[in-house]
């Protein structure tokens, strides 16, 4: 087994269950040899958390509340990382949010808390980590977010995540520019549609994902392991000329007109 994350801690976010693209993330990490610290916002979550890692048999360094609404919960989570913990190699930004009644019907009917709450969750809280995280990096490191093809296309449902998925795009450019002086890359995996807990409910998945399977050039969906392992690798110092980019884990699809 090769351990190309030997030595390296990492903090992973948004691990809701094990269908999470985090926890795909945690085990691609974990296969490689990384130590690992897990935030989550809900009780439900932790609950979720702590059965996944005693069942794989993943013993983290530390388990730690932060919701990235919360600017005192951040500091918190950061600083009891610091504390406990110390120095820290990257951070796996798995989160976003917008509430249910924003994701079908006219994206012109977007309620202005609606349009807040969605950037605050889903873009604005990947500069607030990355302010909070730089603290603890004082090695340099590698920061990684979840973006959807929606940033750039027009998706239907998608409509007010769309919005915040092209702010969390420029958001890692501009955090790039920011950080690179400090040895610090943010980049973005854009993945094909997964059935989680965040896709339940949402009308027109199943639809999604039988265009997908029809006309990408690998004519087939992707999984948590395929987001997992090019998360890792942009974790890892195999990325170590990468910054500020967008990699597509979707079995090409964004590629075809
Ligand atoms: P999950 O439902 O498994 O994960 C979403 C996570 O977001 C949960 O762990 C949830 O934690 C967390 N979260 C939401 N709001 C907050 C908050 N205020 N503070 C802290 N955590 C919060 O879904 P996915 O794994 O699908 O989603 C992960 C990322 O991947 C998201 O950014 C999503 O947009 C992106 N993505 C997903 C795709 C898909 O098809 N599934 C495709 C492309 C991108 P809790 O429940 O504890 O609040
Ligand atoms: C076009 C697609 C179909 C789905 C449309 C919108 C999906 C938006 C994603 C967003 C993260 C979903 C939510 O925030 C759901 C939320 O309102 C209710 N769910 C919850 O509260 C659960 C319990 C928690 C865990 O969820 C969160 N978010 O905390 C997009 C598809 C094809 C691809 C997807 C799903 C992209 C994506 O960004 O997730």
């Amino acid at each position: 087994m090769s351990e190309l994350m030997k030595n390296k801690i990492i903090v992973v976010m948004g691990v809701a269950n094990e269908r999470s693209i985090a926890w795909g993330i945690a085990q691609s990490l974990h296969k490689q040899g990384a130590k690992l610290i897990f935030t989550y916002r809900k009780e439900r979550s932790f609950e979720k958390l702590k059965s996944l890692l005693e069942k794989e048999d993943v013993k983290p360094l530390l388990t730690v509340a932060c919701d990235v609404l919360d600017d005192q919960s951040l500091e918190q989570a950061f600083s009891t990382i610091k504390e406990e913990v110390g120095t820290i190699h990257g951070v796996v930004h798995s989160v976003a949010f917008a509430d249910k009644d924003e994701l079908k019907g006219e994206y012109v009917d977007t309620s202005r808390e609606g349009y807040l709450l969605a950037q605050n969750s889903s873009a604005f809280s990947l500069v607030a980590v990355a302010r909070e995280a730089k603290k603890c990096m004082d090695q340099g490191g590698s920061i990684v977010t979840q973006t959807y093809i929606g940033s750039v296309r027009v998706v239907k449902n998608y409509n007010v995540m769309g919005v915040a998925k092209a702010a969390l795009e420029a958001n890692v450019r501009y955090l790039a520019e920011d950080l690179g002086k400090y040895g610090i890359r943010v980049n973005a995996v854009s993945a094909g549609p997964i059935r989680t807990l965040a896709a339940k409910g949402v009308s027109g998945f199943n639809q999604i994902m039988s265009k997908i399977e029809e006309n990408a050039p690998l004519r087939k969906n992707v999984d948590q392991g395929e987001v997992g392992d090019a998360t890792m690798f942009l974790l890892s110092d195999l990325s170590r000329g990468v910054t500020g980019d967008i990699i597509h884990v979707d079995a090409g699809y964004h590629i075809m007109g």
